[in-house]
């Protein structure tokens, strides 16, 4: 059942989608908030890229759980779970809200969803956010459950992912703004729809409920997307580093404060709102940060995907200036790319570098902004 050399157990997850997933012949998985996240199909990395830029992908993100925060109390506790000022917040949108610690590092970058004043989902990356949570409610004396719903996301990227949900959702998805969401029936049901997911390539995000409906989704989707040459799919690492979007545990961790992973600008500084971590994040804007994440471009052999950090260091006198936290060859922009925490007095666009890729070469690289651009 499984080529990707993991020994499954109950401790790793399997989606609503998993079964699907194995039909499809999965050739490789990653594991994400104990779940498993299909990183293959047997078909290569740049095939997989192309096509998503092209057709549409379906892609079982199941393991982007969802962190349910509910009660009467429930704006004023998720306000204090992030630094992103929800004042404003109306119903029915998503939010890429960062949560941190009460020293101010990242906790989780997870996307939040507000479904009423008493009723926010967090769907998080690679983090526990959910002991985390319920730990501070049973601190906090607020009026608030949290549990993990039985919801599982799945995304539907790429161009014609319009097209193709509007033949099963209807036309009024297409009514749908970008990081908003809404209900859509399927199979008598009501589903949460937002148009997000994380590649740029356009498309959405089913927040299925119930994991028993998975197969009937997922086939009803397969049906349908046919005509317009859907295949199976994942986040793709080429098209998300030419995105810049960060993955938690690789380009930032709890070291991390949200200022060097560029995130200041989903953080209020001011004391309009209140959150945990805010005097220290306070205290870290008025400090300035020593490194943040940039975009790295570099000559040589086409890379595959990093597995570790690549050191990268001064082209001028070899002094260690960060590392590459996600790189690989971009086929678009054919050089090789990668996101990278690099040090202060090295990080203006064009300060040329020396990245020590795994293949044990050296390479010349300059620092450039995020997401890539054509030069
Ligand atoms: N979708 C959902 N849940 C998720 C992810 C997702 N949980 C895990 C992980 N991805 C969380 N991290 C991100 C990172 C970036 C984005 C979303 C989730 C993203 N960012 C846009 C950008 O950076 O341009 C838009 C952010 C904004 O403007 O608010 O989409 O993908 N359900």
């Amino acid at each position: 059942m499984d080529e990707s050399g993991l020994k499954m157990s109950r401790r790793i997850r399997r989606t609503p989608f998993t079964e699907q997933v194995e039909n499809h012949n999965v050739s490789g998985y990653t594991v994400v908030n104990h779940t498993l996240l299909p990183k293959s199909f047997g078909k290569t990395l740049e095939e997989d890229y192309w096509h998503l830029k092209e057709h549409v992908q379906i892609w079982d993100v199941g393991c982007q759980r969802q962190v349910q925060i509910k009660g009467k109390d429930a704006a004023r506790f998720v306000q204090w779970l992030t630094p992103r000022n929800l004042s404003n917040a109306k119903s029915g949108k998503c939010f890429y809200a960062p949560l941190i610690t009460e020293d101010g590092k990242i906790i989780n970058d997870p996307v939040l969803l507000k479904l009423s004043n008493e009723k926010f989902w967090l769907s998080i990356a690679d983090s526990d956010v959910l002991l985390w949570v319920k730990g501070l409610a049973v601190g906090s004396n607020m009026k608030v459950s949290i549990k993990e719903p039985d919801v599982w996301p799945l995304a539907v990227q790429g161009p014609k992912a319009q097209d193709l949900m509007v033949e099963i959702f209807g036309g009024e998805i297409e009514n749908l703004k970008y990081f908003n969401f809404n209900w859509f029936s399927f199979d008598k049901q009501k589903q949460l729809i937002a148009r997000s997911g994380y590649s740029k390539q356009g498309g959405f995000e089913i927040y299925l409920k119930g994991f028993e409906l998975g197969s009937k989704l997922w086939k009803k989707i397969w049906e349908v997307g046919r005509k317009y040459k859907i295949r199976a799919g994942s986040p793709n690492i080429i098209e998300r580093i030419e995105a810049g979007l960060l993955s938690y545990g690789n380009e930032m961790t709890l070291e991390n404060n949200p200022l060097e992973c560029g995130l200041d600008k989903y953080c209020c500084f001011s004391n309009d709102v209140e959150y945990i971590g805010q005097k220290a994040l306070q205290k870290f804007q008025e400090i300035g940060v020593n490194k943040v994440i940039r975009g790295i471009r570099f000559s040589g052999h086409p890379q595959k995907p990093c597995s570790k950090p690549w050191r990268v260091s001064s082209k001028l006198t070899g002094e260690y200036v960060g590392e590459i936290t996600s790189g690989v060859y971009s086929p678009y922009f054919q050089t090789n790319i990668g996101l990278a925490m690099i040090k202060k007095g090295f990080w203006d666009e064009k300060t040329t570098v020396s990245v020590l890729s795994e293949d044990g070469m050296s390479y010349d690289g300059e620092v450039c902004d995020i997401p890539f651009t054509a030069t």
